[in-house]
């Protein structure tokens, strides 16, 4: 049993001078010796609804126990230079939190932010550091004077989400892009349909979520993703739609059965056929409005998946194999034309495309050069090559960064390292990686628990420097805090050393 409390005043008492409370661990920190109380705190300086909304969010995480107010509210100047900005990959999330040693209207805690995103970055660490004294029936800031100077390592740091081997109700998501936001995680990739069911209502082909999805009550209208995608919004975090194509696709056959090889034999799907990629395009242009940074999902980067396909449907049909013989393309020619094709639809649409790692294992460089390639087979080490060839990488390696791997330690996690290999002079080019929470096994009743805490592992990888986040035996006290912070938000993050391992019901 781990006592939460009992390890933040272990920590504090023990490490005072460093960071002990805080995770992710920011870029530089430095604590003094003093303690100020922190009755209640007056931002200064907001003029968008983002920042304003940030602080209605952040208010009652900072102050969660309700007390007497007998102290004045101490004032925090904030000062951010684009309180509208975009929430696109690589937008600007640094921030500054200096509290002198004795706050006053005179010489107040600041907040710098180039961004409304940094400034919610700021919160969080900010809410980190207030503690609360049961006893004393007081909030306080520990170890002032403290000043914080933070950004990102990497701009990707995401965990996807399955919501077709199990539906995960739009309620569920959004406490978990709750729970990305707490650990500075900025990206939602939302692997929306498979070939299990197609959870999502087109409006083009009605039937794909008609006849695709479980049932009539497991399915997100558009107005469903719409409100997800600007709630994740509104707390810093992209949602990135997976639209995973040709070989994860036979949910889609239920409806459209002419896009598949067969009726027996349904993926990958048929590429002999207009109405094929008549559906993709169809389907895209419900999902991105046909243009960039519109539709419901405005991100610009989409991924379009590409892995484990297996072309035997496609030779074993009479109508498929006379076909590729006409275009005299074997098997590979034809997996390649066909993502080819899809990738051509997402570029017409504005959409920047990523692909898991079998394309690039497939076609190398006669990809298109902003094709970006997602990591994840067992013992990868595509990385260097993707990257030394001017290709863009993410990095989610199965057995290392797999949420589903339950015998997957959080050390393990910590420990890896997506620059593995790669040469200083292509560093810009990893944009950073995901936790894969792949859904076989997990639903609404276990998906929080599963992720978390050992999310947070792969959050601190990517968010804190290479050079102090080496030792997991160091970052231990504060990873179990940071679950208990979790827990104390409500959030169902597991026991750190303990994994409950339950399968959800097919
Ligand atoms: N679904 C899709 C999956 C997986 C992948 N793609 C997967 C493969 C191996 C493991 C876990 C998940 N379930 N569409 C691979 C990217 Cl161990």
């Amino acid at each position: 049993m781990i006592f939460c409390r009992f390890l933040a005043v272990a920590s504090l008492t023990a490490t005072l001078a460093s960071a002990a409370t805080i995770w992710p661990l920011p870029q530089s920190v430095s604590y003094g010796s003093s303690s100020v109380e922190t009755p209640q705190f007056q931002f200064i300086g907001l003029s968008s609804d983002d920042s304003k909304n940030a602080v209605k969010r952040y208010n009652p995480l900072i102050f969660p126990h309700s007390v007497e107010q007998t102290v004045d509210a101490l004032d925090i100047l904030v000062t951010i230079d684009d309180e509208d900005a975009e929430l696109q990959l690589g937008t600007d999330e640094s921030y500054t939190l200096s509290v002198p040693e004795s706050p006053s209207s005179n010489s107040p805690i600041t907040i710098t932010a180039k961004t409304q995103y940094g400034f919610m970055r700021a919160l969080e660490t900010l809410s980190q550091l207030v503690d609360f004294d049961f006893d004393a029936e007081a909030y306080s800031i520990e170890g002032v004077p403290v000043e914080i100077s933070d950004s990102p390592r990497f701009p990707h740091r995401g965990v996807l989400v399955d919501s077709s081997r199990h539906f995960e109700p739009i309620s569920t998501l959004k406490i978990v892009v709750d729970s990305l936001a707490y650990a500075k995680l900025n990206v939602l990739h939302w692997h929306l349909v498979d070939s299990q069911s197609f959870p999502f209502d087109s409006k083009s082909y009605p039937l794909l979520g008609k006849q695709g999805a479980y049932s009539q009550f497991e399915r997100y209208s558009p107005n469903d993703v719409a409100e997800l995608v600007e709630y994740a919004r509104q707390r810093g975090v992209r949602v990135m739609v997976e639209i995973d194509t040709p070989g994860h696709a036979g949910s889609w056959c239920e409806g459209y059965p002419e896009i598949c090889p067969s009726k027996t034999c349904t993926e990958p799907l048929n590429p002999s056929t207009n109405a094929t990629f008549d559906l993709i395009e169809g389907l895209f242009k419900d999902l991105t409005g046909g243009q960039a940074k519109s539709g419901l999902f405005p991100e610009t980067l989409m991924h379009l998946g590409g892995d484990e396909v297996n072309t035997d449907c496609w030779t074993k049909s009479d109508d498929i194999s006379s076909w590729m013989d006409q275009q005299g393309f074997d098997e590979d020619d034809t997996y390649a034309y066909f993502i080819a094709r899809v990738q051509a639809i997402a570029h017409s649409m504005g959409r920047e495309v990523i692909g898991w790692e079998e394309i690039w294992n497939h076609f190398g460089t006669s990809l298109d050069p902003s094709t970006i390639i997602h990591q994840w087979l067992p013992g990868s080490t595509v990385g260097p090559e993707v990257t030394a060839a001017g290709y863009r990488l993410i990095w989610s390696t199965d057995g290392v960064w797999y949420l589903d791997g339950l015998s997957t330690t959080w050390q393990t996690m910590y420990e890896a390292e997506p620059t593995e290999g790669i040469s200083p002079s292509s560093l810009h080019l990893v944009l950073g990686g995901e936790g894969c929470m792949w859904g076989e096994t997990v639903d609404t009743s276990s998906i929080l628990q599963t992720i978390w805490p050992r999310a947070a592992a792969i959050s601190e990888r990517l968010w804190s420097d290479k050079n102090s986040t080496q030792n997991v035996d160091v970052a231990e006290p504060r990873y179990a805090e940071f679950r208990c912070h979790l827990n104390s938000r409500g959030i169902a993050a597991a026991p750190y050393d303990n994994l409950i391992a339950r399968n959800a019901p097919t």
